[in-house]
């Protein structure tokens, strides 16, 4: 077979990999901002274990609607582990170190969360990453999550960590002003994405989730985002 300028295919791939190798970058990796960036597929390996530990939290931390401040449920489903956990409700939006439906401290960390935010932290170039809090987020066919900023964590120097397991979506990137172009970007099961710096407080969201059966989740989208919230 023939690949580009009449090389044999296999030889025009591997200079295409020595390109990316002498740039210090991976064909595997998607700028999606100065300091935001898609590492496809890092977590791919690990996603069965991740989601088994989702199943597990879910048994002590049930998966809930929220309700926002202004009075309406969430169409997410979330649910938290780790030291603080995110909660809204009327009074508004911030962490916690109980879970207000049960009354208990979050359910611990998995050590397959943290492995995989420190590894693709460092990929992104944020030394000793240490997230505190992860929300879980989990998206039923047409759920979306409207745009909007991050910013009720007190370290903002801080990344996060997004993993996305099961059916893909859609992601909206925008800019700082909520009325800036929002760019898209697929997700597939098993991407990370590490978002920090000058990009940390963008604007984003997710388009509404098409109907699908994954293998490893059934009909639903999961991310978790791993952050230093206290
Ligand atoms: C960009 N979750 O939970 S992950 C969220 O797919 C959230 O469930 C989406 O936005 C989801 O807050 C998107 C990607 C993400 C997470 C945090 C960010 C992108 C971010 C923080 C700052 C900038
Ligand atoms: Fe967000």
């Amino acid at each position: 077979m023939q690949g580009l300028v009449g090389l044999p295919y296999h030889a025009g791939a591997i200079m295409t990999a020595d390109l990316f190798a002498a740039a210090g970058a991976s064909p595997l990796h998607l700028a999606l901002g100065r300091q935001a960036v898609l590492l496809h597929g890092a977590a791919l390996v690990q996603a069965p274990a991740l989601w088994a530990a989702v199943q597990a939290i879910t048994r002590h931390a049930p998966w809930r609607h929220m309700e926002t401040p202004g009075g309406r449920a969430m169409s997410v489903a979330t649910t938290c582990c780790g030291a603080l956990g995110w909660i809204s409700d009327r009074r508004g939006y911030r962490y916690v170190d109980r879970d207000p439906m049960t009354g208990q401290p979050w359910p611990p960390m998995p050590a397959a969360f943290l492995d995989v935010a420190r590894a693709a932290a460092e990929q992104a170039g944020f030394e000793a990453f240490e997230p505190d809090a992860c929300l879980i987020n989990r998206y039923a066919p047409g759920t979306r999550l409207s745009l909007h900023q991050d910013r009720d964590e007190r370290d903002l120097a801080a990344p996060i960590v997004s993993v996305s397991l099961g059916l893909p979506a859609t992601f909206l990137w925008g800019g700082l002003a909520r009325s800036d172009k929002a760019w898209r970007a697929q997700l597939s099961h098993g991407d990370v994405v590490v978002w920090g710096g000058v990009d940390r407080l963008r604007f984003h969201g997710v388009a509404p989730v098409s109907r699908g059966v994954h293998p490893l989740t059934g009909p639903w989208r999961i991310n978790l985002t791993l952050r230093k919230a206290g």
